[in-house]
């Protein structure tokens, strides 16, 4: 339950922002409740406007990676602002940070900052298009690239069929040139590049997904997608929003050894300050404007505060045994999690790919969209507001990866996993 500061500033919020909120999954819609607002964050903890504090799995959805307020982090950012927030003219922070992108991810020879993960997907689907002179564009049920019109298509009546919608505002004319797929579902793939033969301009994925709850690839998924998309000359994208510098140094494509002609990047890439990416084949980037036809611009993009926040924050990722204590980390918190489920008779499925990982409430393995939805999202709801009164902050949606930074300690990953089966016994069991 919410305390009476967050209760009264979320009711003037809903007066002023559409649900009181500036992104919607915020809301805590999907478990039901209202949300705290937060004071102030610092290590692996978020301080609400009632003095309550939460271990926080959200992360910012991701950006968080050291944790919150990084000395290093907030130094870099301190510093530049003391410069001014921003020049309208490149700066030598723009080199520094691309400089340190295309050392970590080999198959991006030139990147372009944006500022945010949308603008990075919609941009690297506009260069594909421009590059390709094709159309269609091949998704995944249940991966989310962001929100652009082309992307927000929920799938046609069945595989490889064009896609419908997924909101008021995107036009029929829109999701036409948009197929959706079930993920690890190769023999889909290829199905579509032979009805669709030469029309394809690119694949776009998220080669971990994260936006289903996480759903690792199966044995040879994406290797598959990178041998269709190079016969059939069509582009592969990976986004990488999430697990760019998070699954590894170089992302999900340095983990499994694969080369995308685009990437994606975003979240960690800024520190918690507004930052995306796109970059990849450099005779893809050299089409984007100015150099090339392909018009991309941004008032911010590479603004100097969040390009110091994001170089601040590679260098720390960049630490000897950084990913792997983060990964010892979430390993134990898998384990805990299952153990305490298994203990209080409870069917979950734990998902976890390195330091991302999401309790399904499921008997079943999660391989795709459609066995993540039949997971008990109502089950879900009453765990999540069970482990909001223990002190443990889940991201408020069933279908959403938990994020654990290098600031979660033994003690908050020992501390969770008791309020987790505290919170199975008292809310869930039943
Ligand atoms: P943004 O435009 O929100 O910075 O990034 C869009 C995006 C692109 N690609 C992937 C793989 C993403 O996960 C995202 C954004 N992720 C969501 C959480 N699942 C952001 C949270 C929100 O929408 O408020």
């Amino acid at each position: 339950m919410t305390g009476p500061k967050s209760r009264s500033l979320f009711d003037e919020a809903q007066r002023l922002l559409p649900g009181g909120v500036s992104s919607p999954v915020r809301a805590f819609r999907a478990v039901g409740g209202a949300p705290f607002f937060t004071e102030r964050a610092a290590g692996a903890r978020l301080f609400d406007a009632d003095g309550n504090s939460y271990i926080d799995y959200v992360g910012s959805w991701g950006p968080m990676i050291l944790g919150h307020a990084h000395p290093a982090v907030v130094a870099a950012i301190a510093e530049t602002a003391a410069r001014g927030s921003s020049f309208g003219t490149p700066s030598y922070l723009e080199v520094e940070l691309a400089r340190r992108v295309i050392a970590r991810f080999p198959s991006i020879e030139m990147v372009r900052f944006v500022s945010s993960g949308t603008e990075a997907t919609m941009s690297a689907v506009r260069l594909a298009r421009g590059a390709t002179g094709r159309d269609l564009i091949v998704k995944f049920d249940g991966c989310y690239h962001g929100h652009v019109d082309a992307l927000l298509v929920r799938a046609g009546s069945g595989p490889a069929t064009f896609g419908i919608p997924g909101t008021p505002g995107v036009p029929e004319s829109v999701t036409r040139q948009t197929l959706t797929l079930p993920f690890n579902d190769l023999a889909a793939a290829r199905d579509a590049f032979t009805r669709h033969e030469g029309k394809i301009a690119a694949v776009i994925v998220e080669p971990i997904p994260g936006n289903m709850g996480v759903v690792p690839p199966g044995a040879g998924f994406l290797e598959g997608l990178r041998e269709i998309t190079s016969s059939a000359g069509a582009l592969l994208i990976f986004d990488e929003v999430i697990s760019g510098f998070r699954a590894s140094p170089g992302g999900a494509q340095a983990l499994f050894g694969i080369r995308p002609d685009l990437t994606c990047l975003g979240k960690i890439l800024g520190g918690g300050l507004p930052v995306g990416a796109y970059g990849g084949r450099r005779d893809l980037m050299e089409r984007i404007s100015p150099l090339g036809p392909v018009y991309q611009a941004g008032t911010l993009s590479g603004n100097p505060l969040a390009m110091a926040a994001g170089i601040a924050t590679l260098d720390q990722l960049a630490k000897p045994g950084f990913y792997e204590s983060l990964d010892r980390a979430a390993e134990a918190l898998a384990a805990g999690l299952e153990a305490g489920a298994r203990a209080e008779g409870v069917a979950v499925r734990v998902n976890r790919a390195g330091s991302l990982l999401t309790l399904f409430f499921a008997a079943d393995p999660v391989t795709d969209f459609a066995s993540a939805s039949r997971s008990d999202t109502q089950r879900f709801a009453r765990y999540h507001g069970a482990m909001l009164e223990r002190g443990v902050f889940l991201p408020p949606s069933q279908f959403e990866a938990w994020f654990v930074s290098a600031a979660h300690a033994e003690s908050e990953i020992e501390e969770t996993v008791r309020a987790s089966r505290e919170a199975l016994a008292a809310a869930v069991r039943s």
